[in-house]
């Protein structure tokens, strides 16, 4: 590294190196240099933005030095990376991460009373021992100060942030490039009972990112292609005309955990080529219009589209996919030159990870770089393609596949829509070489579906371009083969398509989410050590009867479960009794999570003890259910269930002969940062997606790593939690995905049950217990009259049958302490840092690289 700056300055350069901070005494004078020099604000008036804002900046000088040093290592090394391409980073907050995985918080912590007391102008001689230890704890009121990088609607956006927290762990050089969007997942307020949106701007102060106003590519959109024959015969296209925006990038490091390897997440913003505005209109007094291209072109940026599994084919998401796309690739093209390489070597240099389907034009802009630019011959180029991309698909609900009409592409897109053609032909070519006699295999898997409109059919675009196709479960992935693209399957043979089971980071997800449990269990297994090979949490096993291990694990939860309790008081005015058994379903509302059904659930259980004895209800057990997650605002019936959950619970709280057996919580605006509160807090969590429908989850591993027990039906890594942790560990119901399509059937042909049990929870509604009964009758109708297609009335009697046992269970706290403890110690498998080896060795081909 050092041989690139020349000799003579080289003395200077590296004698006045930043030095970063070694200790508290550092830290705290870098603290108070931000806030008097960065942020301008004199010490005593500081509050606690700016000390958040301050101590942010410290730790991100800190990893500023280790995210160049990667980066010039990376350079120079010369080494193949891993490009992550995805329109979703649910990042959540980034300072408190950024003190952990710099194994610095400590430090931090030490320095809080510091921050605090410089701060608030209290006089740090007139205070209290007890007002320190108080005072020193208030970091956490600095972690609560940072808004959410929010960049994604669930489990797909937050796996890409768990995928580049164990890429930089493990040291792989990763990129991750995506788009920054001036608003992230709105907001969602809870008003009499509805869901309202708000827009979420979070980039007032962002420390996190750092604009490259000198990092900018040029995006093409419209315009037509002309051909020419070149000197040799060879036809070129041309792509001419239309308009150019500008691609801007704005660069995030994201550092590993007690490594300083720091990788780049390098989001692109949206601005027009036009500089400003137009001054000729402008002059004219045309004030509208003169803005009105810069607006056009910032609006691709702008605005996350809020649905989850579920594709609405608008063009200026099209718009959004293909800037963010040839933005990306134009840097990882650029940078590939840079070393001077053959082409044919590019996918040594080079791998390409397809988050889902959306970045699918990639493989296309790929093919037009190396044949229209470039000039290399298809196949040749083609092969190139293939042997650098590789796609995951997360999910098999068919409104979720995405299509685009031809007539869109042609008119944004017109030379991409060229390629497409010609990569189907050659595809069907060869498929029809493969199957001579097979014609409507054509017809099946052709990328051109031939409807009206014709449609491109973008999860095959990406088999067909890529040298593996996962899913994110083993069902999943046996699922896809099976369904989707079985077809492809027969033609390309079982190796291109492969498993990569889903995992969660254990630094954020049990460290920094659950630091005494975090620190419980370091005391246990040697150290934290298990946070980097989780499979270390075996060694818990030994400790399942230790009488003092486990009274500090159930202090633990306890302590969790208070502290839920008091953001419930605090933000909804309801008193939960911690003692209760506490049972979460935080996640996007949606048919298929079926948050109908446990609703339902808990009507019955309401209309159940409303029907008993005191001498009875002493007998029950204690609950709390508690629900969170947002509804796509164009989901109506998503919106209805979100409806229903309040309805219940503004009726069932304040009954009093009900009391503290039953609670029911909407926790409002679910997102990263409530996550990590809400999840440690929970006895039992819900997954209860039809089978079949859900491809993996991850919450379900979040949950079990905290100390949880979930109920869950046999689909997506339930039925992997359910190997590695024991059947007898877990609470599973319902009907098996092999058996969901011959009830489907059956329903629509009329042979539909609805038991008494979940009629009589129909009829508490219909009568108007919970409000206006036409307000829920489409849901209710949903079941009884519209084939259920979500099988809820199937898997009722097993559902309620299930919380039943797990009613009589918990009130054996003992064994339920020993069901948790040794789930915890057997999720080492669920880590995403065995995930991401995975993906480098079985798709990508790539080495770590020690920085
Ligand atoms: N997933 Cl297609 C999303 O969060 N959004 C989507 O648009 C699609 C999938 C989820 C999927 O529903 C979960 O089962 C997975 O665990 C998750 O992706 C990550 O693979």
């Amino acid at each position: 590294v050092e041989a690139s700056i020349p000799e003579p300055q080289r003395a200077a350069w590296t004698k006045y190196e930043f030095p970063g901070f070694k200790d508290k005494d550092d830290f705290e004078r870098e603290v108070v240099r931000h806030v008097e020099t960065t942020l301008a604000r004199s010490i005593y008036n500081c509050d606690e933005t700016a000390a958040y804002s301050a101590a942010s900046l410290t730790f991100r000088d800190r990893l500023v030095k280790d995210w160049n040093k990667t980066q010039q290592r990376q350079t120079f090394t010369d080494s193949k990376r891993i490009y992550y391409l995805s329109l979703e980073f649910l990042m959540g907050r980034a300072f408190d991460n950024a003190m952990l995985n710099l194994g610095a918080k400590d430090v931090a912590k030490g320095m809080a009373p510091l921050i605090i007391l410089e701060c608030v102008g209290l006089n740090r001689t007139n205070q209290s021992l007890e007002g320190l230890t108080e005072l020193g704890f208030r970091i956490e009121d600095l972690i609560g100060q940072e808004h959410d990088a929010a960049l994604g609607n669930g489990g797909l956006g937050r796996l890409a942030a768990c995928f580049l927290d164990s890429m930089a762990s493990l040291n792989y050089p990763a990129w991750g490039y995506g788009l920054r969007y001036r608003y992230g997942i709105f907001k969602q307020e809870i008003i009499d009972g509805y869901q309202v949106e708000v827009p979420d701007y979070w980039l007032d102060f962002n420390p996190w990112e750092f604009p490259r106003y000198d990092v900018t590519v040029d995006i093409q959109f419209y315009g037509h292609v002309s051909k020419s024959q070149d000197e040799n015969g060879k036809t070129v296209a041309k792509w001419e005309g239309g308009e150019t925006v500008i691609a801007v990038a704005y660069d995030v490091p994201t550092p590993g955990y007690d490594t300083p390897s720091t990788n780049n997440l390098r989001l692109w913003s949206s601005k027009a080529a036009s500089g400003e505005f137009d001054f000729q209109k402008f002059n004219n007094g045309d004030y509208e219009s003169s803005v009105a291209d810069q607006q056009r072109a910032e609006t691709i940026s702008a605005v996350l589209y809020p649905n989850d599994n579920l594709d609405r084919g608008k063009e200026l998401r099209l718009k959004q996919q293909y800037f963010w796309v040839a933005a990306s690739l134009y840097d990882i093209v650029r940078r590939f030159r840079k070393s001077k390489r053959k082409w044919s070597e590019f996918s040594d240099q080079v791998a390409i990870q397809l988050n889902d389907t959306h970045p699918t034009l990639a493989i296309v802009e790929l093919q037009r770089i190396l044949v229209d630019i470039e000039g290399l011959e298809w196949d040749l180029a083609w092969g190139i393609v293939t042997s650098t991309f590789g796609y995951t698909n997360h999910t098999v609900l068919p409104e979720a596949l995405e299509k685009w009409p031809v007539g869109l592409i042609q008119h944004l897109l017109p030379r991409h829509l060229q390629i497409i053609y010609d990569i189907n032909l050659f595809f069907l070519q060869s498929v029809e070489k493969q199957f001579p006699d097979d014609r409507d295999m054509l017809r099946r898997v052709s990328i051109i579906e031939e409807s009206q409109p014709k449609m491109i059919r973008m999860a095959y675009l990406a088999v067909v371009g890529s040298h593996k196709v996962n899913g994110v479960a083993e069902l999943h992935s046996d699922l896809i083969q099976t369904t989707i693209f079985r077809d492809f399957v027969t033609i390309f043979g079982q190796d291109k398509f492969t498993n990569v089971t889903n995992g969660i980071t254990p630094r954020r997800w049990l460290h920094q989410a659950n630091p005494r449990l975090s620190e419980l269990i370091a005391s246990k297994v040697g150290g934290h050590q298990f946070l980097k090979d989780l499979t270390l949490l075996n060694q818990l096993e030994h400790f399942v009867d230790d009488r003092e291990f486990r009274k500090e694990w159930a202090e633990i939860k306890y302590a969790n479960k208070v502290r839920l309790a008091k953001y419930i008081k605090s933000t909804l005015n309801i008193n939960v009794n911690p003692a209760a058994l506490f049972d979460v379903q935080v996640k996007r509302i949606h048919e298929y999570k079926r948050q109908q059904l446990n609703i339902f659930g808990v009507i019955h259980r309401y209309l159940t003890l409303k029907t008993m004895s005191p001498e009875e209800k002493k007998k029950e057990q204690p609950r709390v259910s508690i629900f969170g997650g947002k509804a796509a605002p164009g989901y109506w019936m998503a919106k209805q269930i979100i409806h229903l959950i309040n309805n219940v619970g503004s009726v069932v709280n304040k009954d009093i002969d009900i009391g503290d057996l039953l609670k029911v919580i909407f926790l409002e605006d679910y997102n990263v940062s409530k996550a990590e509160m809400i999840i440690p807090a929970s006895d039992l969590s819900e997954h209860i997606s039809t089978a079949g429908t859900e491809a993996s989850g991850t919450s379900n591993m979040k949950f079990v790593l905290n100390g949880g027990l979930i109920i869950g039906t046999c689909d997506g890594a339930n039925i992997e939690i359910t190997r590695e942790i024991g059947q007898e560990n877990i609470f599973l119901f319902g009907t098996l995905s092999e058996d969901v399509e011959d009830l489907r059937h059956a329903h629509a042909y009329g042979e539909h049950f609805i038991d008494s049990n979940l009629e009589k929870v129909f009829e508490a509604i219909q009568g108007g217990m919970f409000g206006e009964p036409n307000d829920f009758s489409a849901m209710i109708s949903a079941v009884r009259n519209h084939g259920d297609y979500y099988l809820v009335s199937d898997d009722f009697q097993s559902y309620i049958d299930t919380h039943k046992m797990i009613d009589a269970e918990y009130q054996n706290q003992e064994e339920w302490i020993s069901k948790c403890i040794r789930s915890v110690a057997r999720m080492g498998f669920f880590s995403s840092d065995r995930c991401i080896n995975e993906y480098a060795e079985g798709i990508w081909n790539i080495e770590p690289l020690v920085v």
